[in-house]
């Protein structure tokens, strides 16, 4: 009886836990930024290295996305949306600012954490 239970739960177990998005090295896909006066939404941004960035204004004016230090970055009017790709090979924790005068004193910062880890656990290791 109690084997019977047991042999039940660990099948109940592999069901819940295989259908879980494969684990593939791949990142998930774009990560979405939106802007508004005066801030990035999400501010706290996790991405992995070679992933691209969806920006899209959702402000009323012109705003910029530029991460410091990477050299990367959109700029772009109301409505409009951009997108880049991260370096490849690149980890690390970057400051993203708008440039636009002003924008940066009224609060329009964000942190960029880039890192292997941040699309789920490690690829395991091949070869
Ligand atoms: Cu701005």
């Amino acid at each position: 009886m109690g084997v019977a239970a047991a042999v039940g739960l660990a099948a109940l177990l592999a069901l819940v836990i295989l259908p879980s998005d494969g684990g593939g090295s791949r990142p998930a896909g774009a990560l979405e930024v939106s802007m508004v006066e005066m801030a990035f939404v999400p501010d706290d941004l996790h991405a992995s290295p070679g992933q691209e960035v969806e920006v899209i204004n959702d402000g009323a004016v012109r705003h910029s996305l530029l991460v410091v230090g990477l050299g990367k970055g959109v700029e772009l009017g109301p409505g409009q949306r951009q997108s880049f790709t991260l370096p490849e090979g690149t980890t690390g924790t970057y400051r993203v600012v708008c440039d636009i005068p002003g924008h940066i004193e009224a609060g329009m910062v964000a942190t960029l954490t880039i890192s292997t880890a941040a699309v789920g656990p490690e690829p395991p290791e091949e070869g």
